[in-house]
């Protein structure tokens, strides 16, 4: 059996809100139906969730397993495949990403859960990399086809990625490139690779591919990190605290 719950959309390409109980979402009876909109929606809000540690673990793991944080990253006391973000750390995301695309597997997406909120500020946008793709010409589309991108967050610790990729579940193509950790395109004269690379990302960063969303304590949001990007907005004072539990699922194909 499967149950359904009601998806309020956010924004015209995609993010949906979802207002049942999240006790109600944890039954195994609904965890198809969140896989399927979470492909379909890429962006899933729950607010004032206020998850458990456990909880948020058990959210996560519907939708893959849930995967340990990047060494980098600072984790729980009480779990360590919970990351936290604490402003107070130095912490920041403000720039666009997808997470980990500087592996050979990036992960397949993350729940995070707004711990410690500041007054005002401190919002975090989501884009939809499907509809950039979409946007885009066919002669460009073209251009890109079968190009491969460099993303590296240190010497040595980079991957090479399809610019143009399909989402392992629904088929559907992106464009997967990032300004944090794209370094360039691949097999292409240095001054073509910037020139196109500069386009690309100001493509991205278009208002009307974003949702933003603005916190509330214990509000959770879900992403797919295979047809989004995202950014932190460090435009606030006093301290935000954010626990992020990340997930494989369906990797891209090769
Ligand atoms: O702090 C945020 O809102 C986003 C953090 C982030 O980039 C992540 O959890 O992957
Ligand atoms: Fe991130």
């Amino acid at each position: 059996m499967t149950t359904t719950f009601a998806l309020t959309p956010l924004s015209g390409h995609f993010a949906a809100r979802i207002d049942t109980p999240f006790d109600e979402l944890l039954d195994e009876a609904s965890h198809q139906a969140l896989r399927d909109a979470l492909v379909e929606h890429k962006v899933l809000v729950l607010p004032g969730a206020d998850p458990s540690i456990e909880q948020h673990i058990a959210l996560a793991t519907v939708f893959g397993d849930a995967e340990p944080p990047q060494p980098q990253n600072p984790r729980h006391e009480d779990s360590d495949l919970v990351c936290v973000f604490d402003s107070a750390e130095g912490y920041k995301a403000d720039r666009w990403h997808a997470d980990e695309t500087f592996t050979d597997t990036p992960s397949s997406g993350a729940a995070l859960v707004m711990r410690m909120k500041p007054d005002v500020g401190g919002d975090t946008l989501w884009l939809d990399t499907e509809a950039a793709h979409d946007a885009l010409s066919n002669g460009m589309r073209t251009l890109l086809a079968n190009r491969r991108a460099r993303h590296e967050i240190a010497p040595g610790v980079a991957a090479e990625h399809p610019v143009i990729r399909h989402h392992p579940v629904s088929g559907r193509p992106c464009l997967f490139v990032n300004e944090t950790f794209v370094r360039g395109i691949v097999n292409l004269p240095p001054i073509e690779s910037e020139a196109i690379l500069a386009m690309l990302l100001k493509h991205l960063a278009r208002p009307d591919f974003a949702y933003r969303h603005r916190w509330e304590k214990g509000d959770v949001v879900i992403w797919d990190n295979r047809s989004t990007q995202h950014i932190a907005m460090a435009d606030f004072t006093g301290r935000r605290v954010v626990h992020r539990v990340g997930f494989v699922a369906e990797p891209f194909a090769a």
